[in-house]
């Protein structure tokens, strides 16, 4: 099946659909705010197995140049394990998916990207700034999502997903990743939710919204929890598991296939040796929180905050475990495309 991008996003018997021409037109989108690269166009149109990458962890979690660093060396995971790469975001008012070197350094380096989710994504590429130039933006995964399926990309890997957060009962503070995961099928392979969210709650939330959940099993029988990003283990269990890539492969073959529109999460707890026991991340949550909350960092601003706190908190350890898990899930994710591929042949 194909899904038709031109108007009702819906599968199409891939008998219909001429290959060559027809799917390159299909992919060009008429609109002047999207632009897909030529390799990730013709990689679609090979149906080769792509993997979308966002960019809100490179505008939005880390200081030029560590995070060209580490964009181009997940491009580079993607490649060595059979892959070809999307990096999404908008770089002057265009929605990028699949960003050339030169064009990839304009949007890490640049000082006021903004952040991206599905609400901002009209403002970030209808507005100037001051320079009267297009404005730049890191790509959530709410935002990184809308654009990968536009492309025709049904796999993205990043960090961790954003949640309900504690105290929403009070703020209603949810984050859009979790609504884009109920409308839009794509595939997100992640370490799970950070523990300053309400974990239980996000689980609920993304049943609701009939979000497939499953958590990479690794070998482990029963009682596999849901991730808490640092942590391997969340005290929750998760709703479900997957032995390994084919089997997950094979679910999200199963969803496309029988029409779903909504998106699946895949949870990859964090390499063994980089896990940092709940316990012990607690008390660094709980001071972070706390000046969040004096600082008045709420809304879009508080994920940011919170992050940047907990950086300071726990020093490179933190750092270092969050480029070894989101490295683990974008091996994880190629692994996952190349799979579901071969599922397609
Ligand atoms: N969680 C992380 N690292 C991140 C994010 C979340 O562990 O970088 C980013 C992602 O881009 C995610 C966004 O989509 O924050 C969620 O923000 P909010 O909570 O405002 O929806
Ligand atoms: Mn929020």
């Amino acid at each position: 099946p194909w899904i038709c991008r031109a108007c009702c996003q819906s599968l199409i018997p891939r008998s219909l659909i001429g290959r060559s021409t027809a799917t390159r037109r299909a992919l060009s989108t008429n609109s002047r705010f999207f632009h897909v690269s030529e390799e990730v166009q013709q990689a679609v149109a090979e149906r080769r197995p792509i993997v979308a990458l966002e960019s809100t962890i490179y505008t939005h979690g880390l200081p030029y140049p560590d995070n060209l660093a580490l964009a181009s060396r997940l491009e580079s995971l993607v490649r060595i394990n059979g892959g070809v790469p999307a990096t999404i975001g908008i770089l002057e008012g265009v929605a990028r998916v699949g960003m050339g070197t030169e064009e990839l350094i304009r949007l890490v380096s640049s000082s006021g990207a903004r952040k991206v989710s599905r609400r901002d994504l009209g403002f970030a590429c209808g507005m100037t700034g001051i320079d009267g130039k297009g404005l730049n933006g890191g790509t959530t995964v709410s935002g990184t999502m809308i654009l990968a399926h536009k492309a025709g990309i049904r796999i993205f890997a990043t960090g961790g997903l954003g949640g309900v957060h504690r105290g929403a009962e009070q703020t209603m503070d949810v984050s859009a990743d979790l609504t884009e995961l109920g409308r839009t099928p794509v595939a997100v392979i992640s370490s799970g939710c950070k523990s300053f969210l309400d974990i239980p709650k996000t689980l609920e939330y993304l049943e609701t919204q009939g979000v497939a959940v499953a958590t990479f099993a690794d070998g482990r029988e029963n009682d596999v929890d849901f991730p808490a990003f640092w942590s391997r283990d969340s005290g929750v269990r998760s709703p479900a598991v997957v032995r390994d890539e084919v089997e997950a492969a094979r679910v999200i073959y199963a969803h496309v296939s029988l029409g779903l529109q909504s998106g699946l999460h895949f949870a990859n707890p964090i390499p063994e040796q980089y896990s940092i026991p709940l316990t012990q991340m607690e008390t660094t949550i709980a001071q972070a929180l706390r000046e969040a909350e004096t600082a008045g960092a709420t809304g879009a601003a508080s994920t940011p905050y919170v992050l940047a706190k907990i950086k300071d908190l726990t020093g490179s350890k933190s750092v270092e475990a969050n480029k070894a898990l989101v490295e683990a899930n974008v091996i994880r994710g190629t692994r996952v495309a190349v799979a579901l591929q071969k599922l397609e042949i």
